[in-house]
C-alpha cells in the first residue's frame, strides 16, 4: 500500500464521488422528462473506480473514459455543463450536438481522447499515445478503463500485449462489475481473478477493492508511478459491482437480489463518508457545505444545459467527415527537434536478420534466394566461391533474444 493520503485528498475524493452521483442523479431526472438524446448508462456503486484511478493522474497525462467513467471525466476538469449537454445533444455540447453520451474529447487541453468503442478499441489507441508521448520526450501516462466483458474480446488481448511489448507508459483499468449486460462475468470467464489476464503478457498486475476509493487511488498512483518510469504497462483489476442496469432501459431482473443488497451495504460513498467522520476529517457541518457547492455548482450547469439551443439544420451535414485542415488541424507539437525524431537519424539498425534474405542481396553480398529452404545450399555456395581459403563464415545467429520481461505477482 502507497503512501498515507492527505485530509485533502481524501476530501477531494469524496467530493469528486458526490459529484459524480450528483451529475447522474440529475440526468436521470432529466432522462424522464424526455430531454436525454439516446442511452443513459450508470456508474452507480462505482464511483470509486472511476474517481480513486483518474485522480492519479497528472494534468499532462492522458485518458480515454468509458460509458460508467463520468466520474474520471469530471477529475480531469470536463465541466458538468458539457457533460448534460452532450447527453441532451445541445449545441454548446463539446460536439456541437454531433454525438452523444460520453462520446467526446479534449485533445487541446484536459487531453481526452474520445471513446470509439466499449469493447477494448481503446487499448491500442492509448498505447498510441503513450507511445507518442514517449516519442516527442513528454514523460506522460496513458489510461483507460475496460468492463470485465470487453476484457474477452480479441482487442483486448491484442492491444495488451502491443503495449507490453512496447514498454508503453500505459495503465489499464478493469473495471470488473460482475455483468456484461445481462451475463454474469462467472459465465464468460473461466478465471476467479481477471487481474491474471495480464501474466499472459508480461504485465504487472494489481488486484483492488474498487469500492475503497482510497485504496483505488493508492494502487492507481502506484500503477501511474511505475509506467512513468518505464517499467512498462500496468494492469489494475478493481473488483466492483453494477447497481443498476446496462442503460436506463434495462431493468436488470436478472440481478439476484441477494447480490444486490450485498453491494448495496458496500456503497462507496457512504463508507468513505463514514470513515471520513470516524477519522475526524470532516464534520456534519463540512457535509452539509460540500453538498450545498454541490446542489449550487449543479443547478447553474443544468440550467445552462437546458438553455442551450439544438444544433440548427444547416449544421447537420457539417463536420461529419473530415476534409482536411479546414476541419480541424491535429499537429504534433514537437519538443525535440524533427530531424532527431524521424528517419535517418530516429533509424534503428535491425537486429534481426535472417541470412541470405533480403532485398535481393544475401547477406554474404550474393543474391538472395527465393525459398528459405534454399539458404544453407546457396549460402555455402556463394560463401565457398568468395573465400580464398574455402572456409566457411560463421553463421550469424539472431543477435539479439526477444526479451522477456518478468511478471511480478499482483501485490494485493
Ligand atoms: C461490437 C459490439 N457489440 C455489442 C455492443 C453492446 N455493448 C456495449 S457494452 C456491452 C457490455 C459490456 O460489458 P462490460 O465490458 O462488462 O462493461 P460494463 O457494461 O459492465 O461496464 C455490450 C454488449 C457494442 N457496443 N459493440
Ligand atoms: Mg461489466
Amino acid at each position: 500500500m502507497g503512501k498515507a493520503l492527505t485530509r485533502q485528498q481524501h476530501l477531494d475524493l469524496y467530493y469528486y464521488m458526490r459529484l459524480n452521483r450528483a451529475v447522474e442523479d440529475t440526468m436521470v431526472k432529466l432522462f424522464r422528462q424526455n430531454k436525454i438524446v439516446g442511452g443513459l448508462y450508470s456508474s452507480l456503486g462505482q464511483e470509486a473506480v472511476s474517481v480513486g484511478t483518474a485522480f492519479a493522474l497528472e494534468k499532462k497525462d492522458w485518458l480515454a473514459p468509458m460509458i460508467r467513467n463520468i466520474g474520471a471525466l469530471l477529475v480531469k476538469g470536463v465541466p458538468p455543463r458539457d457533460v448534460f449537454m452532450q447527453h441532451m445533444a445541445k449545441y454548446d455540447s463539446p460536439t456541437k450536438g454531433k454525438d452523444g453520451t460520453s462520446h467526446f474529447g479534449d485533445l487541446d487541453n484536459l487531453h481526452i481522447v474520445s471513446p470509439i468503442s466499449m469493447l477494448g478499441d481503446l487499448i491500442p489507441v492509448m498505447t498510441g499515445v503513450a507511445m507518442a508521448g514517449r516519442y516527442l520526450g513528454h514523460k506522460i501516462v496513458a489510461m483507460t478503463w475496460i468492463g470485465d466483458g470487453g476484457s474477452s474480446t480479441g482487442v483486448f488481448h491484442e492491444g495488451l500485449n502491443f503495449a507490453a511489448t512496447q514498454k508503453a507508459p500505459f495503465v489499464l483499468v478493469l473495471e470488473n462489475n460482475l455483468w456484461a449486460y445481462s451475463t454474469p462475468v462467472k459465465r464468460q470467464v473461466p478465471v476467479e481473478n481477471l487481474a491474471d489476464r495480464a501474466k499472459a503478457y508480461g504485465v504487472e498486475s494489481f488486484i483492488v477493492d474498487g469500492n475503497d476509493v482510497a485504496a483505488v487511488y493508492q494502487t492507481a498512483k502506484e500503477a501511474v508511478e511505475m509506467a512513468r518510469e518505464g517499467e512498462g504497462p500496468v494492469l489494475i483489476e478493481a473488483k466492483t459491482f453494477r447497481r443498476m442496469g446496462h442503460a436506463q432501459h434495462d431493468p436488470a431482473e436478472y440481478v439476484p437480489p441477494d447480490m444486490k443488497k450485498y453491494w448495496e451495504e458496500r456503497d462507496p460513498i457512504a463508507r468513505h463518508e463514514k470513515f471520513l467522520l470516524k477519522e475526524k476529517l470532516l464534520d456534519e457541518k463540512g457535509k452539509k457545505e460540500i453538498e450545498a457547492k454541490i446542489n449550487a455548482l449543479l443547478e447553474k450547469e443544468r440550467e445552462f444545459a437546458e438553455n442551450s439551443p439544438f444544433p440548427p439544420a444547416e449544421l447537420a451535414e457539417q463536420g461529419v467527415y473530415c476534409t482536411g485542415d479546414d476541419c480541424h488541424k491535429i499537429r504534433a507539437k514537437w519538443e525535440r527537434p524533427v530531424s532527431e525524431v524521424t528517419p535517418p537519424k530516429s533509424s534503428v539498425p535491425a537486429v534481426w536478420t535472417v541470412e541470405g534474405f533480403g532485398a535481393g542481396k544475401g547477406s554474404g553480398g550474393g543474391s538472395a534466394p527465393i525459398h528459405f529452404g534454399d539458404t544453407v545450399k546457396h549460402e555455402r555456395k556463394e560463401e565457398a566461391a568468395a573465400s580464398p581459403n574455402g572456409a566457411k563464415a560463421p553463421a550469424k545467429k539472431n543477435s539479439k533474444k526477444p526479451a522477456v520481461a518478468t511478471a511480478r505477482k499482483g501485490k494485493r
